[in-house]
């Protein structure tokens, strides 16, 4: 197959390319780099040394003799290029990383609002756009989150997408509809995802697009099978407030002994996914698109879900580390239960790899190894939901508000 992958330089877009060219996909990267000059912004680099993007290529086709090709193009503003690129290339299938993804760097001050609302939504509508424009029929693979779903308890196992709703009509009679399962965003960056549900539903019902949306959980892990052939492979690492997720945080944090920051009372309940499952589903995906006139595929990508307490918990029993109780920057419930489905892509064929699998060979390899890069400063969250936390937290983030003003 030929597969375009819009992202294809960050955290899970790179693993995911080496993966889909290790199983003999053509690969077409397009990426702007602006993860990478997020990092200059925000004065953090990853824990790994990652390598441009162009020595990752020309090692990639070293150590394996495939190739994967890479264009420099801003999907949500170079509207004409994409269009001509996609109609040049015929892609089977576009998989779409490209869009801001830190919630804490969503949250930051005006201008990141406003930045990832433009970014992600206008690099999601400018592919499908496209995809209408070149008359090409071309699955499209995202990647969404569950947080679209928000976590506010339920008490039920949240379905993969969909819910049934039962109304009552004006005779009395009961009317059944299925409608998307309503959206709760708990950040800015959150509800570009769920903006982002509504561009696919509108493009599948109007045009017919093939569309698959995972909603994936928090990915922990840095490295696959293809990216430990060679350092210069090496997957990104991201520890700082803003970018760096929970459970990598944990990790890189009991490595260099730092208390683990757990916010609040850590009784928020999340979802998680390993890498190596990460870049196995979009796979999966892509192989198994949907029919052509059917509805948007919407499959719940997590293999478990943790409290975050009993994650720091666990780290601290295997590691020795110490727990801290930080006050939380954000607006979020302090504890909730979550279940969901899982079914799709277990079904498909994944086999996950649990958490305890891999914990401590993720401290070993990767945060220890590379403790000595780790800049302590960049550790604390210091982006804060509302003015009013900020406030009775110390809001310790003006670096970047100055910038920004
Ligand atoms: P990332 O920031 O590491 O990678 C995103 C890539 O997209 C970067 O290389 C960036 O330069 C590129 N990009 C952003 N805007 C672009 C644009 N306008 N044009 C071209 N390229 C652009 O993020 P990630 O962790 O790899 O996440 C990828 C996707 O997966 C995101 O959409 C995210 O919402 C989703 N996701 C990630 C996680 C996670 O835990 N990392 C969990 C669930 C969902
Ligand atoms: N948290 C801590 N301590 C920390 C950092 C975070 O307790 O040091 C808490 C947060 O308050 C939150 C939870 O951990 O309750 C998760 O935070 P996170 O930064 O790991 O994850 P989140 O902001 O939800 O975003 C990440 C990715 C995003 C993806 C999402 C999947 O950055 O791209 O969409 O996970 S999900 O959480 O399922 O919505």
């Amino acid at each position: 197959m030929k597969v375009v992958v819009l992202g294809g330089d960050g955290f899970c877009g790179w693993p995911t390319a080496l993966h889909l060219s290790m199983q003999g996909h053509e690969i077409v990267i397009l990426d702007n780099l602006s993860r990478r000059n997020i990092d200059n912004e925000l004065e953090v680099q990853s824990l790994t040394p990652i390598q441009s993007i162009s020595i990752r290529l020309e090692a990639w086709h070293q150590v394996t003799g495939k190739t994967i090709t890479y264009q420099r193009l801003d999907v949500a503003t170079e509207y004409d290029r994409l269009l001509q690129l996609i109609s040049d290339l015929q892609p089977d299938s576009i998989v779409h990383f490209a869009e801001q993804r830190a919630a804490p760097y969503s949250m930051k001050s005006s201008w990141h609002k406003r930045y990832t609302v433009n970014n992600n939504l206008n690099a999601t509508n400018n592919v499908l756009a496209a995809i209408v424009e070149t008359g090409l029929d071309i699955h499209l693979v995202h990647l969404g989150t569950m947080g679209v779903y928000g976590y506010s308890s339920v008490g039920v196992r949240l379905p993969e997408g969909y819910l049934t709703v039962k109304m009552t009509a004006d005779d009395g009679a009961e009317v059944e509809q299925e409608i998307l399962y309503p959206s709760n965003p708990g950040s800015i960056y959150h509800m570009t995802k769920t903006q982002d549900q509504l561009f696919f539903a509108f493009y599948n019902k109007n045009d017919e697009i093939r569309i698959t949306d995972l909603h994936q959980g928090i990915v922990w892990g840095t490295q696959t099978r293809e990216t430990r052939l060679d350092d210069r492979l090496i997957n990104r690492f991201d520890y700082d407030g803003d970018y760096g997720t929970v459970l990598n945080r944990f990790l890189m944090q009991s490595a260099i002994d730092y208390p683990l920051t757990v916010h609040g009372s850590g009784g928020q309940t999340r979802a998680f996914i390993h890498l190596q499952d990460t870049v196995r589903c979009v796979e999966l995906a892509i192989t198994n698109p949907p029919a052509a006139g059917e509805r948007v595929k919407i499959l719940n990508q997590l293999t478990e879900t943790h409290r975050l307490i009993e994650l720091a918990n666990m780290i601290a029993e295997m590691t020795g580390a110490t727990i801290e109780h930080v006050p939380n920057p954000r607006k979020e419930a302090d504890a909730n239960d979550l279940a969901a489905a899982n079914a799709g892509l277990l079904d498909l064929g994944l086999q996950p790899t649990t958490l305890r699998q891999g914990l401590l060979e993720e401290v070993t390899d990767i945060a220890k190894r590379f403790a000595a890069r780790c800049d302590r400063s960049r550790i604390p969250c210091a982006s804060h939901w509302t003015k009013q936390i900020a406030e009775t937290q110390g809001d310790d983030d003006q670096l970047t508000l100055t910038l920004h003003s």
